[in-house]
């Protein structure tokens, strides 16, 4: 017996080698060591030898099992590594794959049109503020000469925040909750701009989306008048768009702007002859604005006959559609790498 087990602790070595992975080392080691393994089967012959017999081979068969049983766990430490290295290699990504040509990244198209637009106001001697995107009932209606009540609430479809008293906390619906907390916060004269995101209860189409981006501009100082908002907003047209493209003012209405006006450019496509983007009437409507409001003055703590002032605000994803005639809103907010490439910034 004593000789059957050195033969059989003298060739594990090699079958635990051979073993090519952890599914075949478990068959080598089933083969040595388990119920039906040789060893096992050397063991059960052990009750028909005397006592002396019995500990000398029960002794030689602990060794040998002992030894086979640390090859196959070194063999199998080794398979294991070599199998989770593989799986790794084969799961790998190249992170240096490339569509198409380009090699550079660029800014989104409402990033350099945000860009663009604070780098044009500030060249006419504005500042920039931001805010909260989520903001009060106060800050968003209330300051803004729209209370609960007010039929000009349906003019903005509300997010509201579950956060404290019903419809007492929301998503901004506009920038203008920026321009209560400057005027708020600042004594006259102001003049700044605010870009930011605003959220709408909107499904998203071609010319909407439920998150989209504007900027607004607030002046504020003694005698400040329509021609003043007029002429600003002209000598902006020509700086952004260049000075072939003029606006015009229509009249309007909003509730915290008192006269209202809508604010119209000549259509960048077709330069005023007419065509399918401007629906043939030459020119594009792209915000309002108006006079600041006496009541809104007040809530702000602003003397109205010391101070005046104008504000209007534009849909900045509009103005990139428009720009770069682009036809669905949703483009700008796919993701879609063959739409972000054609506007290298
Ligand atoms: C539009 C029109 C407008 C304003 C925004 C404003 C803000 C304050 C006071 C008065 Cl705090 N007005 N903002 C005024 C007129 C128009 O936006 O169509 N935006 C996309």
């Amino acid at each position: 017996m004593i000789d059957d087990i050195e033969r059989i602790r003298a060739a594990a070595p090699a079958a635990v080698e051979a073993a090519s992975s952890v599914d075949e080392l478990r068959a080598v080691e089933a083969d040595l060591l388990g119920r039906r393994g040789s060893l096992t089967e050397l063991k059960k012959g052990l009750g028909a030898l005397d006592p002396d017999a019995r500990r000398e081979v029960g002794a030689a068969l602990n060794l040998a099992r002992g030894s086979i049983e640390e090859l196959v766990e070194a063999r199998r430490a080794a398979l294991e590594g070599a199998e989770r290295a593989a799986v790794i290699a084969a799961e790998r990504l190249d992170l240096t794959e490339r569509t198409g040509h380009r090699t550079r990244g660029a800014l989104h198209l409402v990033t350099q049109t945000w860009d663009r637009l604070v780098d044009v106001f500030i060249g006419m001697g504005f500042t920039v503020a931001e805010g909260p995107e989520v903001e009060t009932d106060w800050y968003n209606f209330e300051a803004l000469n729209i209370p609960a009540a007010h039929p000009a609430r349906g003019m903005w479809d509300t997010l509201y925040v579950d956060l404290g008293d019903p419809e007492t906390v929301l998503l901004r619906t506009h920038t203008s909750p920026v321009q209560i907390r400057v005027m708020t916060e600042t004594p006259p004269p102001i003049y700044a701009v605010m870009p930011g995101r605003v959220y709408r209860r909107d499904t998203a189409d071609a010319t909407h989306m439920p998150v989209f981006h504007q900027i607004e501009g607030l002046v504020i100082d003694r005698d400040i008048s329509f021609a003043d908002m007029a002429g600003t907003l002209e000598a902006f047209t020509s700086a952004y768009f260049g000075g072939s493209i003029h606006s015009r003012l229509r009249p309007s209405y909003f509730p915290f702007t008192e006269p209202s006006a809508e604010y119209d450019i000549n259509c960048v496509f077709c330069e005023g002859s007419g065509c399918r983007t401007c629906s043939q009437t030459g020119w594009l409507e792209l915000g309002g604005c108006g006079m600041v409001h006496p009541n809104v003055l007040r809530n702000v703590g602003l003397d109205g006959e010391e101070w005046t002032g104008f504000a209007f605000g534009f849909g900045l994803d509009r103005l990139a559609l428009m720009r770069h005639g682009v036809d669905d809103i949703r483009e700008m907010y796919s993701g879609d790498v063959r739409f972000l490439e054609q506007f290298p910034s």
